[in-house]
C-alpha cells in the first residue's frame, strides 16, 4: 500500500473509531515510515475530522470516545518510536506540560509531549485538570525551561493566566517561558495575557518552543 493510501485509511479507522485497524495500519506503516509522519499525517487529521464532525454534532460522544481510545491503543506502538527519535537528538531544554485546571481534554496537549519529545526536548507531562501551583510545582522540581499549558475550553483558558499569575506573585516570571495553546486559544489571548508564545498547532508551538530556548541560551 502506498504511503498515502495508508495515511487515508488510519483517518478512516480514527473516524470509526476502529481501534484494531488502526493499530494494524500502525504496525504496517512503521516499517516504512517515521513516527512523527504518522502522528502528523495519519492520525491527526483522522482526530481533528472526528472533532469537527462532534462539533457539528454528526457525530456523539460514544463514537468520540471510540477514537480517543483508538488514538491512545496506536499511541502504545508510537510513543516508544518517538522517544527513540527524540533521544538521539542533543537535548534541547526542559518542559513541564499539561492541560490546565478543569479542563481533561488531553488529545492536543499528548500531541504536543509527543512533538517536543521528538524535537528532543526534555518532557514532564503533569497531565489534565492541573492546577497553576502543580506546574510550578513540577517546574522547579525538574528545573524546566518552559512551561507549556494547553486549554482547550473558553470557560477555562482563564486558568492559563492563573499560570502565569502565579509566577509573577512568586517573582519567578522571568524565570520561565511560557507557551500557551489549545481550541479556542489565540495569538490575541496569548498577548493579553502576558504569555511568552503561542501555537495555532502543536508543531507551531515546537517550533516556537525552539527559537525561544535559542534567544533563552544567547540571552
Ligand atoms: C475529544 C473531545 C472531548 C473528549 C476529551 C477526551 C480526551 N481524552 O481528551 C471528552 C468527551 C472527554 C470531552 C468532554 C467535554 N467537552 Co469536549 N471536545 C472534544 C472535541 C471533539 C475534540 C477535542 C480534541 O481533542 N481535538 C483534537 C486536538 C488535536 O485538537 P486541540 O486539542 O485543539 O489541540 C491542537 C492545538 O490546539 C494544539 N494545542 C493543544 N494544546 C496546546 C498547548 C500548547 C502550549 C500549544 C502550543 C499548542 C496546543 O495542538 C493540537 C494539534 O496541533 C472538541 C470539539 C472540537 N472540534 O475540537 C470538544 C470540545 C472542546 N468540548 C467541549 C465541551 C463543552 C466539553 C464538555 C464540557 C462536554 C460536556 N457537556 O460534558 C466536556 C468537558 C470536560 C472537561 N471538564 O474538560 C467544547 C468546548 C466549547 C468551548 N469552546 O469552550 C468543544 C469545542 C465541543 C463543542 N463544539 O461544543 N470532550
Amino acid at each position: 500500500m502506498e504511503n498515502k493510501e495508508l495515511f487515508e485509511k488510519m483517518t478512516e479507522a480514527l473516524v470509526e473509531g476502529d481501534s484494531e485497524e488502526l493499530v494494524r495500519l500502525v504496525e504496517q506503516a512503521i516499517e516504512k515510515v517515521g513516527p512523527l509522519e504518522i502522528v502528523e499525517k495519519g492520525m491527526t487529521p483522522g482526530m481533528t475530522d472526528v472533532g469537527n464532525k462532534f462539533g457539528e454534532g454528526e457525530v456523539y460522544l460514544p463514537e468520540l470516545l471510540m477514537a480517543a481510545e483508538a488514538w491512545e491503543e496506536a499511541m502504545k506502538i508510537l510513543k516508544p518510536k518517538l522517544l527513540e527519535v527524540g533521544a538521539s537528538i542533543k537535548k534541547t531544554g526542559t518542559v513541564v506540560v499539561g492541560t490546565v485546571q478543569t479542563d481533561i481534554h488531553e488529545i492536543g496537549k499528548n500531541i504536543l509531549a509527543n512533538l517536543l519529545t521528538t524535537a528532543g526536548f526534555d518532557v514532564h507531562d503533569v497531565g489534565c485538570d492541573v492546577p497553576a501551583t502543580k506546574f510550578l510545582a513540577k517546574a522547579e522540581e525538574v528545573e524546566a525551561d518552559i512551561i507549556a499549558a494547553s486549554a482547550i475550553m473558553s470557560t477555562t483558558i482563564p486558568y492559563q493566566k492563573d499560570v502565569i499569575d502565579l509566577l509573577k506573585s512568586k517573582g519567578l516570571r522571568d524565570k520561565y517561558i511560557v507557551l500557551v495553546g489549545g481550541g479556542v486559544v489565540t495569538q490575541e489571548w496569548a498577548d493579553k495575557i502576558g504569555a511568552d508564545g503561542y501555537g495555532d498547532l502543536a508543531s507551531d508551538g515546537v517550533e516556537t518552543a525552539k527559537q525561544l530556548m535559542l534567544k533563552k541560551k544567547g540571552a
